[in-house]
């Protein structure tokens, strides 16, 4: 432990700060946003489907303008707009480009090393136009899977709306995941290409990943094609007849592809997410209500303006939050951007706000556990960065503490800027609950209210009765536009698991939450056995398959612990097999397994070895109680566990790893 120091000035004023229960939008914003009456609330409110078709309407082109909005006719199958038809990448491109607006910079993009690529509409469209092509010489056809596993380079917008321009439908895979991780997605998907790098950079460091893409991938048999990015231009093996380098298939490909109108139902991209089982959920969304929920929320929740706003989400395009707000979103508001390659501190602790003062950035999006640790490297970073063009600050991804909301708004906003808190996830396709920054009081902690439109409510867990005081489910009960339609290739699971607890078409979000009694949302965290690493979505049971598949280990149990860095973290109880004894090379070899398997953000940061785990009398583990001794609580109900001993025993092992300074 460190010796207490006196609190710094920032920090008294931080704890005074906490004393605040509301923060007005400043008048200056207010006085500028794009909304600011909140009567949009009662507007939407009060017919949800008509408001939202108007807003497909405003925001987007269409070939064939919708004049159907919900179609409710087979629940839990809702759809949106659905005799409309638009296209995606002409949405995105296309039309900013004929209403002479080529010239704009799409992507301010920034290099780990320095490099510096602007890339307006009109290039990005060009490059579209001819990947698209390069796709289908290649034999992708409308409704096939591509996958794509890149790095946060321009390609990989590049490759996402060339799938969109010819009806394909992408399956983009976090650069973090391991190879291991891709190959199940491309798998259970049956993807027919895939688009990936040559090696990948990570903090001046460079990996190769075509390379460990063969050794995983090589024997798939769905996957016709692979199609390599020149990124770093290490030597990589490219195999005769499947094997093409992006650059080349670009060159030689015609230069135009029109592009194809689509029905507004018609798929636009898979992702996978976790759920509680081991096996990964593969979230569809389709066309037309996506982009209508992407791009309304990215205009008015961020208040863009397109010709005046540099807008930055320092997410990954591998997410959902880098799919709808650092592509669909942002792109279809003609909106420009930055995009970072790299890491928070390299090749320094100030990168991030270096990137602002150099392209005046006016709007920045971040995870709580970004800002955590911006905290921790302390104010004197940012201080030195001229950050005085930011004009609005938000945050996804997981609860953020009042405290770090207070350090966001105070030292990186200047108190000049609303805090937009949005909670939404990747079956929600947009943001759901959140400010609207020119008209929403907003307190440090709470996501506030749901976006007009959206109908959100706190329940009971058994009768699913509006919960007043205390926690609840939180749930959503109306279809809205940006909605997954099905989870890929499991209907029953789709309905399982969202909307057969309480019917009458109620999304169950998963999480827990609350409401204050100004009906504010406080979210508390997940209730099923998903856990939030830095604001990284993983399932207990995949990183517990990860682990048994070490040859010494007979068992685990993985919890998510609360983490003052990553909001939680990985704790792992291991009973070890036969007569292995216990090492620190065995805890090594484990995180090893699970970097493998899923990725190394998805390593374990505690391991407890565990001579037995808790189990009920019908041997389900009692991971509550886990939980429970890991965060040091007393235990719960402890009633219906089989052998009372077994905890007895952790506990003692606990309270020596505690006497040891921790594991
Ligand atoms: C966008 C995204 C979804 C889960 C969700 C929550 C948690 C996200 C917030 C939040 C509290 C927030 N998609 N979550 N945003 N919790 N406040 N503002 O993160 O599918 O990867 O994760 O993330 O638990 O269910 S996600």
């Amino acid at each position: 432990m460190a010796t207490e120091q006196a609190p710094s000035g920032l920090e008294r004023e931080l704890e005074r700060m906490l004393e605040i229960e509301k923060f007005e939008p400043p008048a200056g914003f207010r006085a500028e946003a794009l909304w600011s009456d909140p009567a949009i609330y009662e507007e939407a409110g009060s017919d949800p489907e008509g408001w939202w078709l108007a807003r497909a309407k405003e925001l987007l082109d269409w070939e064939t303008e919708p004049a159907q909005s919900l179609n409710d006719s087979n629940p839990p199958f809702y759809k949106w707009f659905e005799d409309g038809r638009l296209n995606a990448s002409y949405n995105c491109l296309d039309r900013h480009v004929e209403a002479g607006r080529g010239d704009r910079i799409a992507y301010h993009w920034r290099g780990e090393e320095g490099e510096r690529r602007d890339i307006t509409y009109a290039e990005l469209l060009d490059q579209t136009q001819r990947f698209a092509n390069a796709l289908k010489g290649l034999g992708v056809e409308k409704g096939d899977v591509v996958g794509i596993y890149l790095p946060m380079i321009p390609e990989v917008a590049v490759a996402m709306l060339a799938c969109a321009r010819i009806g394909a439908v992408h399956n983009v895979v976090f650069g973090g995941f391991s190879a291991e991780s891709v190959r199940e997605r491309m798998e259970f998907s049956e993807a027919k290409a895939l688009v990936t790098v040559d090696g990948a950079r990570r903090k001046g460091k460079t990996a190769p990943i075509k390379e460990t893409v063969d050794e995983h991938l090589g024997d798939l048999d769905s996957l016709a094609t692979i199609v390599v990015v020149r990124a770093t231009g290490i030597e990589c093996p490219m195999q005769d007849g499947r094997d093409v380098f992006f650059d080349e298939a670009c060159a030689a490909a015609d230069p135009t592809c029109p592009a194809e109108p689509m029905e507004a139902e018609h798929p636009l991209f898979i992702l996978y997410t976790s759920g509680s089982t081991a096996k990964p959920k593969g979230i569809l969304h389709t066309t037309g209500g996506y982009l209508t929920g992407a791009t309304t929320t990215h205009r008015y929740v961020f208040d863009l303006k397109p010709e005046q706003d540099v807008y930055w989400c320092a997410a990954d395009v591998g997410w959902v939050t880098g799919h709808s707000y650092i592509v669909y979103g942002p792109l279809a508001n003609g909106a420009t951007s930055v995009m970072w390659e790299g890491a928070p501190d390299y090749p320094h602790q100030g990168i991030w706000w270096e990137l602002i003062e150099d392209y005046r950035a006016t709007i920045l999006y971040a995870a709580p556990t970004a800002i955590r640790t911006f905290i921790k490297w302390g104010e004197q970073i940012p201080a030195k960065y001229d950050l005085s063009s930011l004009r609005l600050l938000g945050s996804v991804g997981e609860p953020i503490n009042p405290k770090a909301w207070l350090w966001y708004h105070k030292v990186i906003g200047g108190e000049r800027c609303p805090v937009v808190d949005t909670w939404w996830q990747t079956e929600t396709g947009a943001i759901m609950i959140t400010p609207l920054p020119g008209i929403t009081e907003t307190k440090p902690g709470s996501a506030t209210r749901p976006f007009p439109g959206i109908s959100g409510e706190v329940v009971s867990e058994r009768e699913g009765e509006p919960v007043s005081e205390g926690q609840g489910l939180l749930v959503l009960e109306r279809p809205w536009p940006s909605m997954l339609r099905t989870l890929y290739k499991e209907d029953d699971r789709f309905i399982e698991t969202y909307f057969q607890k309480f019917g009458d078409g109620r999304y169950l979000a998963g999480d827990a939450a609350r409401r204050d009694s100004d009906g504010y949302f406080w979210v508390i965290g997940r209730i099923d056995d998903v856990v939030n690493v830095s604001g990284h979505r993983l399932s207990t049971a995949e990183v517990e398959s990860a682990i048994v598949a070490h040859e010494n280990v007979a068992e685990a149990a993985v919890i998510g612990q609360s983490d003052e860095q990553t909001g939680q973290a990985i704790c792992a109880f291991v009973t070890l097999a036969g007569s292995t004894e216990p090492s620190e090379a065995l805890q090594e070899e484990i995180r090893a397994e699970v970097a493998e398997r899923i990725g190394k953000f998805a390593r374990p940061k505690r391991i407890v070895w565990a001579d037995d785990l808790p189990k009920t009398r019908s041997g389900k583990i009692m991971r509550r109680l886990l939980r429970d001794i890991a965060e040091g609580r007393a235990l719960g109900d402890v009633t219906t566990l089989k052998d009372p001993a077994v905890m007895a025993e952790l506990e003692g092992k606990i309270a020596a790893e505690e006497a040891d300074g921790g594991g």
